[in-house]
């Protein structure tokens, strides 16, 4: 079957439906009350994706490119499924035309990706590469090309191992090189790129790298230096916004990508809305709430007691440096409920029957990206949200007739589309929305079982397949609804 005729029998070439001569146009549809997202998003809506560094780009010893602790840790025996590395991944280093193609067929607008810190410099410190440098600006160059706005992450999780060697984010030097990195390359980049990120996901790589050991550096530290070394994340994000400040073109616009647990109330009344705004400050003390406020509160300090960070007045007002956006990565709900207690909220633990994508944490709950955007809008008073990840996992197989039907996929983005557009008609500033992912990719220790595209990726040839899941976004993004 040829692509149109997928598409036909698909139903994708569907106009706006048969009512569609009735719609007065996008300014009366906004106003319609959201019912299952059938009401348009705002004109010139954001619609992009997202990848990361380590989890596309292969070609690891290639353009003067150093190690990083995720080609030490994927190359330990035990640490990744089947043992699976990034060296190859989606050899997106090379093959980016192609898929920047693929992006311009699907309609995108913005494209986020990720900075390697080792191919700019591949000790972590020290002297430029300029090869590393070029690649950055050859993709973004094409990206503009193909009139695609380049979104970049500063940090995606893949310290130089160099680093890592001299203690990672253990050590506050690291914070001082973080900010050298990102100045530096936000002054080489800004030209072609204004929306920068410093890092991706803090709670991830602090816990998951240095907590639980089940991502690189793949260490289990205690909880003393747990929190100390977040701290040093914290004040390395806080120190990179004011580098970037200092060396980017004026008007370059600074924010971050965060997981904030995405509180969502068990049930919208009052009460419960009220135990998960207040669980939005607790439950992300240590991140969003510590960078927003430059402080950490009272419960989280008490909580952690002896193990509390030690930290000076001049770091917290280095951490609460003001950002010009918020990202936040969206997944899977925390849902909350009102309580007696100190906190005031009890967080609910998915029972076992709580319905999940492939991956078992990511948990289907699609208010959680109406909620989480608007209460940090309105504790914190955020003026330009995006989403800056969603996706889900699915265990895609290509049919017989060569396409990929992941029917769950586009039924997770479908609810999840239609509770952003709902917090967006209520007044929500979300200004975009960065699927993740473009492609299948190397979903860090999963390996390449868990894939998150909405364009297949045979690992073996590198041959691409958008699936079902393309097939929709292209009509969401081209009707600027959900479909
Ligand atoms: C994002 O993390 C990342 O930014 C991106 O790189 C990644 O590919 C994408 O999402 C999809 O996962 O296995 O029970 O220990 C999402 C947040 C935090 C979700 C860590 C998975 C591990 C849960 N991730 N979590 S568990």
């Amino acid at each position: 079957m040829d692509r149109r005729k997928f598409l036909q029998v698909t139903g994708l070439t569907l106009g706006a439906g048969p009512l569609a001569h009735l719609l007065p146009g996008d300014a009366v549809a906004q106003a319609m009350p959201a019912r299952g997202g059938t009401a348009s998003f705002p004109a010139g809506f954001l619609w992009g994706s997202a990848t990361a560094s380590y989890q596309v780009e292969g070609a690891v010893h290639e353009g003067g490119r150093g190690p990083s602790v995720w080609d030490t840790f994927s190359h330990t025996p035990g640490k990744t499924f089947h043992g699976d590395t990034g060296d190859v991944a989606d050899d997106f280093y090379h093959l980016y035309p192609k898929d920047i193609a693929s992006m311009k067929e699907l309609g995108l607008k913005t494209f986020r990706f990720s900075v390697a810190w080792s191919r700019i410099f591949p000790q972590g410190t020290g002297r430029p590469n300029q090869q590393g440098v070029d690649f950055y600006k050859r993709l973004t160059d094409a990206l503009l090309a193909a009139g695609i706005e380049p979104y970049c992450t500063l940090f995606h999780w893949d310290l130089p191992q160099a680093l890592q060697d001299r203690g990672g984010w253990e050590n506050r030097d690291v914070a001082k090189a973080f900010a050298d990195y990102a100045g530096f390359t936000a002054g080489a980049l800004s030209d072609r790129v204004k929306h920068f990120m410093t890092m991706n996901e803090m709670r991830t790589f602090v816990e998951l790298g240095y907590g639980q050991g089940t991502h690189a550096p793949g260490l289990k530290v205690g909880a003393k230096r747990l929190a100390q070394l977040n701290h040093y994340v914290a004040l390395a994000h806080g120190l990179a916004v004011q580098a970037i400040r200092a060396h980017a073109k004026a008007g370059t616009k600074v924010g971050i990508a965060d997981n904030v647990q995405a509180t969502t109330p068990a049930i919208e009344t009052p009460e419960h809305i009220e135990a998960a705004r207040k669980a939005m400050r607790e439950q992300n003390a240590s991140f969003m709430t510590v960078v927003q406020e430059g402080r950490y509160t009272d419960l989280y300090l008490k909580g952690l007691g002896a193990n509390a960070p030690k930290f000076t007045a001049e770091e917290m007002s280095i951490i609460k440096s003001p950002m010009d956006f918020v990202g936040l990565n969206i997944y899977q709900p925390t849902y909350v409920r009102a309580d007696g207690s100190e906190k005031g909220y009890a967080v609910i633990d998915p029972p076992m029957s709580f319905p999940h994508m492939y991956s078992p944490w990511l948990y289907v709950g699609p208010e959680a990206i109406y909620w989480a955007p608007k209460l940090v809008s309105e504790i914190w008073g955020v003026k330009e949200l995006y989403i800056t990840e969603n996706g889900a996992s699915s265990s895609d197989r290509i049919a017989p007739d060569g396409h990929v039907y992941d029917s769950d996929r586009v039924m997770y983005l479908r609810n999840y589309l239609g509770q952003l557009q709902r917090g967006i008609a209520e007044g929500v500033p979300v200004r975009g929305y960065s699927l993740w992912s473009l492609l299948d990719n190397y979903e860090w220790a999963d390996g390449y079982s868990k894939r998150f595209g909405i364009i297949y990726v045979d690992f073996a040839t590198q041959k691409r397949t958008p699936k079902l899941s393309a097939a929709f976004y292209k009509e969401v993004i081209r009707e600027n609804r959900v479909k």
